[in-house]
């Protein structure tokens, strides 16, 4: 097993690198210290880490404002810390905003990667007691039709800007390993929920709308299906990998726990229905068929068995219960819904911090 001293967190005031944080402290046994380090896009809150400052800040959890574009920046913070692991989550993640605008997808997932790595080689030259985690998506692999799976070894097949440039992303941290003896590791994951996601994704939209009794947009015929998985049981995934994954290999992490659209989108208004007190089909009147997205892939599905063999990691929720908890936060954690949707937070971020 592995054991670092300081792990940077690329993109930890964002949905996954925030429950990824709380879950080392909190639930991993990791007695070290963790470097936060975030350009705080619209989709970075430090709301999401709040707790964690508050118990650790200063102590064993440091933030730093910066730009993984920023080679002098991101070279600083290592150097400063001295940063044994960098746990590399920083993208811009939204697939229709890729499609809107792909520039700052490969701004940010492409050229940052390659930053990202660029400094961790300049920092850690040949050392071999570090290690470069990268967080990438199932969307390399591309789409699948009613069978199959997509496997570490499925060659990849990306369709939107936003799965390319995380593909192009994956193969630069593997040319890293084979080429310069970069110790890293990578995983592909499936589509994640739970607390802190941000509300332009499905279930946190839906949720929303359905507090408001506002439309619930499904898109085309609602049958393009994804692999759900619970955030805190990605978070324990990447845990087991960085301290036990063999360096220079793949993993997938889903769910197991396919779904289309539509099906979600069903039990989610039955979900909040219960908690509402209100009868259980009463928000299924709100579901909306939408225009739909271009490119969009049909299905998505996970074997993450390599893992599970290999490390003896399993998921602790089923989606039920994934659903009901992440419908109760977002009842309970109003200030934070707020402080997401009004900008407000941003006004505070930049009177705070500077960026670099
Ligand atoms: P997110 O959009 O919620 O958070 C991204 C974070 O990165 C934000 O805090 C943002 O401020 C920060 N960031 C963006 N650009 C930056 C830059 N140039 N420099 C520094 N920080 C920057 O994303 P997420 O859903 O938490 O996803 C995290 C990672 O996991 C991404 O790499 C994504 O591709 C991958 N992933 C996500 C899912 C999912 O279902 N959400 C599934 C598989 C893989
Ligand atoms: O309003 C909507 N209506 C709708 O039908 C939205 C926002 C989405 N959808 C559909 C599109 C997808 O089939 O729901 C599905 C899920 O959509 P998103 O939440 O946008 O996720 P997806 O496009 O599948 O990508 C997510 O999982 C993989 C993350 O955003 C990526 O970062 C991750 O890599």
């Amino acid at each position: 097993m592995r054991n670092f001293k300081t792990i940077i967190v690329t993109g930890g005031a964002g949905f996954i690198g925030s429950n990824f944080i709380r879950h080392i402290f909190e639930k991993s046994g990791y007695a070290g210290n963790v470097v936060n380090l975030d350009k705080l896009t619209y989709a970075g809150n430090l709301m999401s880490v709040g707790d964690i400052e508050k118990q650790y800040g200063g102590k064993r959890y440091f933030f730093e404002r910066a730009d993984i574009c920023d080679f002098d920046s991101v070279t600083a913070v290592l150097k400063k810390y001295d940063a044994d692991c960098v746990v590399h989550f920083a993208a811009e993640s939204h697939v229709d905003r890729s499609i809107l605008g792909p520039a700052e997808f490969v701004r940010t997932n492409l050229n940052g990667t390659f930053t990202m790595l660029e400094a961790v080689r300049s920092m850690w030259k040949d050392r071999k007691d570090v290690l470069f985690h990268h967080i990438s998506t199932d969307e390399v692999f591309g789409s699948l039709g009613d069978q199959g799976y997509f496997f570490e070894d499925t060659p990849y097949d990306p369709r939107s800007p936003y799965s390319a440039s995380k593909a192009g992303s994956d193969h630069l941290v593997m040319a890293y390993y084979h080429t310069y003896g970069l110790p890293v590791t990578l995983s592909n994951c499936s589509n994640n929920y739970g607390p802190y996601h941000f509300p332009e994704k499905l279930i946190p939209l839906m949720i929303l709308n359905l507090f408001e009794e506002k439309p619930l947009p499904v898109y085309g015929d609602g049958m393009n299906v994804r692999d759900w998985l619970f955030v805190a049981d990605h978070a324990s995934a990447i845990y087991r990998i960085i301290t036990d994954g063999n360096i220079g290999d793949k993993y997938n992490v889903g769910g197991e726990n396919e779904r289309p659209n539509i099906e979600v989108v069903n039990l989610l208004c039955e979900v909040a229905a219960d908690k509402m007190g209100r009868p259980k089909d009463y928000y299924k009147k709100l579901i909306t068929y939408v225009k739909d997205r271009p490119g969009h892939d049909r299905r998505y599905a996970i074997n993450c068995d390599k893992l599970k063999k290999e490390l003896g990691w399993k998921q602790s929720v089923t989606f039920d219960q994934g659903l009901a908890l992440t419908v109760e936060w977002y009842m309970n954690n109003k200030e934070w819904v707020e402080s997401v949707r009004s900008g407000e937070y941003r006004k505070w971020i930049d009177t705070n911090y500077d960026a670099r």
